[in-house]
């Protein structure tokens, strides 16, 4: 079973991750967790904040000699804002004489009032510093780990902006996810479109100097994956379920569609359902990979790669929602929780988008998603163990 706890605030000391349940040997450094957590912080529309954090992680147990033991990962990120903050957020107490940024004013759209009433705080930057994005680094970290896994079995996963702000772009249907999520690592919104980035920019520019917030759609997708990751048998089984789950789990997001999503509503089954061929297949090299040229095979992916809760063996498609991020600089109207009075929300330093980032951490939320489900499939201790495993799995599916 792989799973993870994380731990951290915002203007904390530092996040915290333990990552437990990957099979021993596998092949893991520092240097490529931190490849995927430069990437979250990259982006146009962030705030200030990311020009002070430069993320680096450091692996304090569970890797050794550039691979996994086995053991629990545990990955801790600094936080250098840290320095500016330690007099208001410091364990034992603010430091005398310190602005301790006490919070009364919530911002609509954020965890401020309702955390602020379910754990009887006063001082609502008791719920902001932990429900702040923030910790979403240590998602990207054990996210990477998850990745890391999935690649040794020739499984990938890709996303890319679709809107931003209103500003849509519409892929082409010759390009692969692959060659998608090139063009999008290339632009600052990681959108695959030149001009529908260079709109969606300006969209931001507009926003910034309006005191708003912007938010968008984004897809994420996962090639290579075999059929039978989750299982029809039980609800908290099924691979829709978990990863609509997984994604509306990142702060922000408001709804996840599964391949054609919402459209199936509209049409009928005959213009929904993926008709099912047959073909000799390719043998799968290596033996735990699963082939392109599989068997049982669709000439569409309305479903999104999974069926009944289980994948299909084709690709998993995903579109998801990101909600502009709350807090205005501009603000809304709200209430002192102190006095009962009328007035604008708080203001807090924010970002004008992060969608561009927000995509960074779907990926690394269906990465872990998917490696949970393939290690249920497949089981095992070690590499090699899971490696045997998938060969025999994948021999005796092709062989159908
Ligand atoms: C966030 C507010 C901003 C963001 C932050 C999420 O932080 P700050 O209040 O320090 O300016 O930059 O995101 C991150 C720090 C990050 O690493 O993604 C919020 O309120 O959610």
């Amino acid at each position: 079973m792989l799973r993870y706890l994380n731990a951290g605030e915002s203007h904390g000391k530092n996040l915290t991750a333990i990552l437990e349940g990957l099979p021993a040997g596998l092949r893991l450094s520092s240097a490529f967790i931190d490849r995927e957590l430069k990437r979250r912080q990259c982006g146009y529309g962030r705030g200030g904040r990311m020009a002070i954090e430069s993320d680096h992680v450091d692996v304090t147990s569970g890797l050794r000699g550039g691979f996994t033991l086995g053991s629990p990962l545990t990955m801790v990120v600094n936080n250098r804002d840290w320095e500016n903050w330690q007099g208001v957020m410091g364990a034992d107490g603010p430091l005398k004489g310190i602005n301790t940024k006490v919070l009364t004013k919530p911002r609509p759209g954020h965890a401020d009032l309702a955390g602020g009433l379910k754990y009887g705080h006063r001082d609502l930057r008791n719920i902001l510093e932990r429900s702040s994005a923030r910790e979403t680094a240590t998602r990207v970290a054990v996210g990477a780990a998850a990745r890391r896994l999935l690649e040794e079995f020739g499984i990938n996963v890709y996303s890319w902006v679709e809107t931003l702000g209103g500003v849509s772009w519409k892929a082409p249907k010759t390009l692969n996810p692959e060659q998608l999520f090139e063009k999008a690592e290339r632009s600052a919104v990681r959108c695959p479109g030149c001009t529908a980035t260079d709109k969606m920019k300006k969209r931001i520019d507009e926003a910034k100097a309006a005191g708003d917030s912007l938010g968008g759609v984004y897809r994420v997708a996962v090639t290579g994956v075999p059929p039978g990751l989750g299982s029809h048998v039980q609800w908290d089984r099924k691979l829709d379920g978990r990863l609509a789950g997984a994604i509306t789990s990142i702060q922000a997001m408001k709804g996840v569609e599964i391949g054609v999503g919402f459209t199936a509503g509209f049409v009928p089954g005959s213009q929904v359902h993926d008709e099912i061929f047959y073909r000799k297949s390719e043998k799968a090299v290596p033996p735990y990979f699963w082939p392109a040229k599989h068997p049982y095979y669709r000439k569409t992916n309305n479903a999104g790669g999974i069926e009944g809760g289980m994948s299909n063996g084709e690709t998993i498609l995903l579109r998801a929602v990101m909600k502009p991020i709350p807090t205005l600089y501009k603000p809304l109207r709200s209430v002192d929780i102190l006095t009962g009075k009328a007035i604008k929300a708080g203001v807090e330093r924010s970002d004008t988008c992060a969608l561009p980032a927000a995509t960074v951490v779907a990926e690394a939320t269906v990465a872990f998603t998917i490696a949970c489900a393939f290690l249920e499939k497949f089981g095992g201790d070690s590499i090699s163990e899971l490696k045997r495993n998938v060969t025999s799995y994948i021999r005796q599916t092709l062989k159908y």
